[in-house]
């Protein structure tokens, strides 16, 4: 192609390109440059086109309507925040504010929680940055963003092709003046298992470097040792260290003792005791029920001094009353999301909030109309993605019973999908709580409930009852999750395992009850990166390290998509998921000022070899792509 280049340049058919032509004359460089970009995304729509989307139904493009944008809001300056706050007065300087407040505050899930919960994780870059700068300069009254960490990270890479750092980076230029929040797992980071401290620290470093200014810290046990690095790491990076209490089970039942409000009363004691400044209730699965939030809130509010951020899923369908409650006993912050993003498995709607608190004391500072403004991009933004619904349309109070939470329930059913269980859903949910049981009555969030939901589908596969692992469990493969769930590799359960069930799945290997992260030697970065440097064939930035370190499959795989079809987080949302109709034209603005304009001609028939040729038009030539249609 480059040759192509230079025999069509007007100087090279003028006969007057002399030897130094090429060298003298870069835009050459540039054209071929643009073009092999031209190719790679036609190569991406090729793919897609032809072949679909990895776990979505393939189906001819859907002529789906743009996302509205807000008009009615004046382009200015960014209204000072929470940012510019925690930026000159530090993270006591922000508590100290918190406390000083009468409003409830508010934290914003929709680029977090609430996508993860409604849609598979599975919104794109393009869509937070369409409306991020909009986003900030309407609602400068959040307490923070809740935009990285929990499955984003990974989900990025692996299924939506994306720099979850690039993310992380774009979105802070475009939002200066909020807080940025993160979901952290303690010393499970943004992956599964646990990491050696060095990488737990200098992930932090590095997140913080990025833009996060609020890292909410859980175990996925409620196991202390698990986040007191975590949260030392915070403090040191000048950050605000949220330190998470995950709420399970029910405070009043006389049947779950182990979990009353005493153990949440000693828990937020002895986090204080670790150094966090702000103590999160992580309700994840939307447990926790109107007057147990009133009791829990206000004897927290009691026990420390601390202000107290709460979290919650609508599920039930009882979110807002258990806000409503939660204010009244004290309650600091309170996690929301826009409301075509919210309810059902995701947070409870920001609007419903401030119109059930307007006129009270404790009425929430907001322009709510410019929030309904910013709504109506978001429900257009979510028909961009009803591929990825998880079916909950209505409150489900089944909730109680399974206790699956929010952030689960979307992906596990992917999972389930991906191995053909589909239709055993109800089942799967079924069986979920009865291995919760079996397992001890564990908190279930990531990874503990990674654990619980892949016993449970390993359960339903094989037809296996309870009885049957007691009776036949020395002759079953378990799961890798549940095997290492139970040497200890995510810390200890509250009131330990199950003796006799651990013997079982373990056969002969010893568990150990000491903190993970104590037996393990720190990382050699400069070691990893130059392994690194090797497979990609390119220098790696500390971020790039850190994520290979996370999920070494996932970033080789994702280094190897961008290879060969560029940066496809340009295009838009509909042809990222089902690539053209013939005859449709699409603009990819690939820089300020270069527009990439596809035209697709026509759809080739497949040869013998299955490789169909398609036919474009890249900005006005004549352009084929050959791609294998693999039926
Ligand atoms: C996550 O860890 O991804 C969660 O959302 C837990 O609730
Ligand atoms: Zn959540």
């Amino acid at each position: 192609p480059f040759m192509e280049n230079v025999i069509n340049h007007p100087v090279f058919l003028s006969g007057e390109a002399k030897t130094t032509f090429i060298d003298t004359t870069p835009a050459l460089f540039v054209f071929s440059k643009l073009r092999d970009r031209g190719n790679k995304t036609m190569k991406y729509i090729s793919s897609v086109t032809v072949n679909g989307f990895p776990g979505i139904e393939k189906i001819e493009k859907p002529f789906l309507k743009l996302p509205r944008m807000p008009k009615k809001l004046k382009q200015q300056a960014p209204i000072e925040g929470t940012k510019q706050l925690l930026d000159r007065a530090g993270a006591t300087g922000v508590t100290d504010w918190i406390k000083a407040q009468n409003q409830v505050l508010l934290t914003d899930t929709t680029f977090r929680d609430a996508h993860q919960s409604l849609l598979a994780t599975r919104v794109r870059t393009k869509d937070f940055l369409q409306i991020a700068e909009q986003t900030a300069q309407a609602m400068p009254q959040f307490f923070s963003t809740e935009m990285w960490g929990g499955a984003t990270f990974d989900v990025a890479y692996r299924f939506l092709n994306e720099d979850p750092w690039e993310r992380l980076e774009k979105l802070r230029s475009q939002m200066p003046n909020v807080l940025f929040q993160m979901l952290f797992r303690g010393s499970n980071a943004v992956g599964y298992q646990n990491y050696p401290d060095n990488v737990i620290e200098t992930f932090i470093q590095q997140a913080a470097k990025s833009g996060i200014d609020v890292f909410r810290i859980f175990d996925s046990l409620n196991w202390l040792p698990q986040m007191e690095k975590s949260i030392q790491a915070v403090r040191d990076a000048g950050k605000i260290a949220e330190a998470a209490i995950c709420y399970t089970g029910d405070l009043f039942d006389p049947a779950r003792q182990k979990y009353d409000v005493h153990y949440y009363k000693k828990l937020a004691k002895e986090l204080e005791q670790q150094g966090a400044h702000i103590i999160a209730v992580k309700d994840m699965a939307g447990l926790l029920k109107p007057q147990a939030a009133y009791r829990l809130i206000s004897e927290l509010k009691e026990t420390t001094d601390l202000p107290i951020h709460l979290h919650t899923h609508d599920t039930s369908g009882n979110g807002i009353l258990t806000y409503s409650e939660a204010v009244k006993a004290g309650v600091d912050i309170v996690d929301v999301a826009m409301s075509a993003m919210s309810g059902g498995t995701s947070q409870p709607s920001l609007s419903s909030l401030y119109y059930a608190l307007e006129h009270t004391n404790r009425s929430p500072k907001l322009d709510i109309s410019a929030a309904q403004e910013i709504n109506h991009y978001w429900e257009d933004v979510r028909n961009l993605y009803q591929d990825f619904e998880n079916g909950v349309t209505a409150p489900q109070t089944e909730v109680y019973q399974h206790e699956m939470p929010g952030g689960q329930y979307s992906n596990l059913q992917q999972q389930a999908k991906a191995v053909g269980l589909e239709d055993k859903w109800d089942e799967i949910k079924a069986v979920y709580p009865k291995v919760n049981q079996l397992f001890g009555d564990i908190v279930k969030v990531t990874p503990s409930s990674k654990v619980i939901g892949d016993m449970a589908l390993f359960m339903v596969q094989n037809n296996l009852t309870e009885e049957d692992i007691y009776q036949k469990g020395t002759q079953i493969d378990f799961p890798a999750s549940v095997i290492s769930f139970f040497m200890g590799d995510l810390g200890q359960p509250e009131g330990g395992f199950p003796k006799e069930l651990q013997k079982i799945i373990l056969k002969d290997k010893q568990p150990y009850t000491v903190r993970p992260g104590s037996l393990t030697e720190p990382i050699d970065f400069e070691k990893v990166a130059l392994d690194l440097a090797e497979k990609i064939e390119d220098t790696p930035s500390i971020q790039d390290v850190l994520s290979y370190l996370m999920y070494p499959q996932v970033f080789l795989d994702y280094q190897k998509m961008y290879a060969q079809f560029g940066d496809v987080t340009l295009l838009d949302t509909p042809t990222f998921f089902h690539g053209m109709r013939p005859g449709e034209t699409i603009e990819v603005q690939i820089e300020k000022g270069k527009t990439l304009i596809i035209k697709l001609i026509e759809i080739g028939e497949p040869d013998t070899e299955g490789m169909r040729i398609m036919f474009y038009e890249l900005n006005g030539q004549g352009r084929q792509i050959v791609v294998k249609d693999i039926g």
